[in-house]
């Protein structure tokens, strides 16, 4: 008898996660300034803990800024959801921390627990309500959650309540949905996002958060923000303020970073790491920035 032991197809190894396989060869670690995550809800099985622990062993910065909901702490008191792959990412991160990055964690309000120990620090990781950061060529982004203005927001609330229960079933429609386009060898393909463009109400309550964070970015005299929250990533100016929205790593598994020479781009992470294309970018140069508010 004869065993083909070594020669196993590789289909049939069947490596436990996407990115396992990718790691096998060589792989390039993205270096930049500033990083910004926001909305990866750990304690959730909605978080894509895969693709996040990938880009986060394959990019590294001076500052990595977690921008709030980063563990969903309203789902895990009605259900405990902790998987190690979870850890692993806690894990990542404390190690990054405690290797020089210097981490900043501005709590959601999925983690407002966490908002008690504002201005502690845990272990090497600052806990701030919001931060001012400033980009290589002097710009000043203020950096917050974003949750703080659903009040003035017409509609917030319900839709938070509905959101929440509509959202998690698409989540879980969305995952099934794309275990069958993985079947078929088609790409990631985010269900909840398609609708999202196509659902008036939600789209009307979007721009009508954008409108109320860049309002309240002029108040502050900064001349950017950066904020989470809605799960659409975004760069863009408005009213000649700069709107940057880090999106989320429960479907558009997106980041917001500011390169070594002040280049701003919301990155997007795929199946293959990095992607390269379609991803929204900013020169300095692009940047219209109201005079007098300058640091
Ligand atoms: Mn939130």
């Amino acid at each position: 008898m004869k065993f083909q032991t070594s020669d196993t197809p590789k289909e049939t190894q069947k490596p436990t996660d996407q990115f396992a396989y990718l790691d096998r060869h060589e792989r390039e670690i993205h270096d930049y300034r500033t990083v910004f995550i926001s909305d990866t809800h750990l304690g959730t099985p909605g978080a894509q803990h895969e693709a996040l622990l990938d880009f986060l062993k394959h990019t590294r910065s001076d500052k990595l800024y977690l921008v709030g909901d980063i563990i969903d702490g309203w789902r895990l008191k009605r259900k405990w959801y902790w998987p190690q792959p979870h850890n692993d990412v806690i894990q990542k991160i404390l190690r990054k921390a405690r290797h020089g990055t210097k981490v900043i964690y501005i709590p959601g309000n999925h983690d407002e627990a966490a908002r008690q120990f504002i201005g502690n620090m845990f272990g090497e990781i600052a806990i701030k309500d919001t931060d001012i950061h400033e980009t290589v060529t002097g710009i000043r982004l203020w950096v917050v959650h974003g949750d703080l203005f659903d009040h003035v927001i017409k509609y917030a609330r319900w839709l938070a309540y509905l959101g929440d229960f509509a959202y998690s079933t698409l989540l879980n429609m969305n995952k099934w949905l794309n275990k069958i386009r993985r079947m078929f060898k088609l790409p990631y393909w985010s269900l909840s996002q398609y609708l999202k463009h196509k659902v008036k109400l939600a789209v009307s309550f979007m721009s009508a958060f954008e409108t109320v964070m860049v309002k309240e970015t002029k108040r502050r005299e900064c001349h950017g923000v950066v904020c989470g929250h809605i799960h659409k990533a975004e760069l863009k100016q408005m009213d000649d303020i700069i709107y940057a929205n880090a999106g989320d790593w429960v479907e558009s598994l997106t980041a917001f970073v500011e390169h070594r020479d002040g280049r701003l781009e919301v990155l997007q992470w795929g199946t293959h790491g990095l992607q390269t294309e379609n991803n929204i970018k900013m020169t300095p140069s692009q940047m219209k920035i109201s005079s007098g508010k300058a640091a």
